[in-house]
């Protein structure tokens, strides 16, 4: 059993409890418990033990939550009970709704802990929903993805998978793998008996196995762009002082965040804030500007200033249209221009760009700057090219799949050179577990460990 702390593990049946709502003000606070004779533990403070312990699965029971010891009412409650297995973590389970705020949820956590109930763990109701075989591991980590998902978007996505859209895919490929191997394996006896011996290509579905190692190469490759949607981008704002970089940034943003000042060097630092351009979460980041003079403090700014122009997803370089004389240019050494989007801004002053490729924009009065959002979106569009269909949503997800992609083509290469059947199959094997794991069809306690403790508790 894996452990993840001495006194409680994933993977036992006990009665778990945990807030699942988030703790604040709120109307209504949910607690979620889980496990073996749960409900029949519940029903001890509650003030109609009998009708819950007889409420039929996927009913809802009215009833007062009391104190373990005294008796007292805590609070005024809705119980939904599930029985096993029609449930969401396949046990028999409760949802306890009560008043929202703190107060009440944690004087109800606090009975249910003195009751019996044990804290449940990050992500241990949908650990147990994957171990009883309700949801397989693509499909539990379509739920944290949900859970932070940052647009409708990203929502809308992950919803896709939480649908089964990953697990489906997968688990067809893996059989049109399962089907070539066991036809590699029919062989491999027959060769031993009669001593067909390395003719392995006559063997080996070659064209099947090319068509299940295209499908893994454009999964593959569905998922550069199926993260923008999920953890978003960075858009740098850079250019020189006073072009109007925190100007936009606040008209962007739609709030005054940045101070915007005529002096030169009023942003030495960097701020960020999330946007939604057609879906795409981006992290906008006003800098301070890049100038190769300037006063010590403003120098580390601008030193900043170039590691986040570095790292960003794209680049807006904000030109002042009013006083733009071409040199700017100097300060943009290094950024790949694929990156790169020009701005010319204060085209309220100047409204003919000195160039094509600069976007005319007036941070101040706000014109152009939906054209703007469409030259981004249509850039990450192009950089990154999101897919429709089928696409991964997790780095370990890519990790196997890629893994996969390589056994297949070591698999391709070895028949290609005639090699052993069974070197061959050896491959094969390597590619169908690889998928295998994605789903968690195979998997080892680490695994799930490392994956389950990234989620919320509660979940
Ligand atoms: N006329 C005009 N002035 C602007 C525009 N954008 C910014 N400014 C002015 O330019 C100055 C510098 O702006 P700021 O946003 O602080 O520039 P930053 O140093 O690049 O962050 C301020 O006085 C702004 O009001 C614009 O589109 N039109
Ligand atoms: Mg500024």
């Amino acid at each position: 059993m894996p452990f993840f702390n001495e006194k409680a593990y994933y993977g036992d049946e006990t009665p778990i409890a945990a807030i699942a709502t988030a703790h604040g003000i709120s109307a209504l606070s949910l607690i979620r418990i889980s496990g073996k004779g749960s409900v029949e533990l519940l029903s001890k403070i509650f003030s109609r033990p009998q009708a819950l312990k007889q409420a039929a699965a996927n009913s809802v029971v009215y009833g007062w939550m009391l104190d373990d010891i005294c008796g007292a009412r805590i609070d005024e409650t809705l119980v939904s009970v599930y029985r096993a297995p029609k449930s969401f973590t396949g046990e028999d389970g409760a949802d306890i709704c009560c008043h929202g705020g703190l107060a009440a949820a944690r004087s109800i956590m606090t009975a249910l802990l003195k009751s019996g109930f044990r804290e449940a763990l990050p992500g241990e109701f949908s650990f147990r929903a994957f171990s009883n075989g309700k949801i397989d591991l693509s499909r539990a980590e379509a739920i944290m993805e949900l859970v932070g998902s940052k647009t409708d978007t990203g929502r809308a996505k992950a919803v896709k998978r939480l649908a089964g859209a990953i697990e489906t895919r997968i688990r067809s490929i893996q059989n049109e793998l399962v089907s070539i191997l066991a036809e590699v394996e029919l062989n491999l006896d027959y060769s031993e008996v009669d001593g067909i011996g390395d003719e392995s290509e006559a063997f080996l579905e070659y064209e099947k196995l090319k068509a299940v190692l295209d499908s893994l190469d454009s999964l593959s490759s569905s998922f550069a762009g199926e993260r923008i949607y999920r953890e978003g981008i960075k858009v740098v704002l850079a250019g020189a002082p006073n072009a109007g970089k925190s100007s936009l940034f606040n008209m962007l943003v739609q709030e005054e965040r940045s101070i915007v000042s005529e002096i030169p060097g009023t942003t030495r630092d960097w701020l960020e804030a999330w946007i939604s351009l057609k879906g795409i979460p981006v992290c906008l980041i006003d800098t301070a500007g890049l100038r190769e003079d300037g006063g010590k403090i403003e120098k580390i700014g601008i030193e900043r200033s170039r590691a986040l122009t570095e790292s960003a997803e794209l680049v807006l370089f904000i030109l002042d249209g009013s006083t733009w004389t071409g040199s700017e240019d100097a300060l943009l050494a290094g950024i790949d221009t694929r990156r790169l989007i020009y701005v010319w801004n204060k085209a309220d002053i100047v409204p003919k760009a000195a160039r094509e490729d600069f976007l005319p924009v007036s941070a101040t009065a706000g014109t152009g700057i939906d054209a703007l959002c469409s030259a981004i979106v249509q850039r990450v569009e192009a950089i990154f090219k999101p897919c429709e269909d089928y696409a991964l949503g997790s780095d370990r997800q890519k990790l196997l799949v890629d893994e996969a992609r390589n056994f297949l083509r070591e698999a391709l290469r070895l028949a290609g050179l005639n090699e052993a059947l069974e070197l061959i199959a050896g491959e094969l094997r390597g590619a169908v577990n690889a998928l295998g794991e994605i789903t968690g069809e195979v998997s080892s306690d680490d695994i799930l460990n490392v994956i389950f403790s990234k989620f919320c508790v509660g979940k």
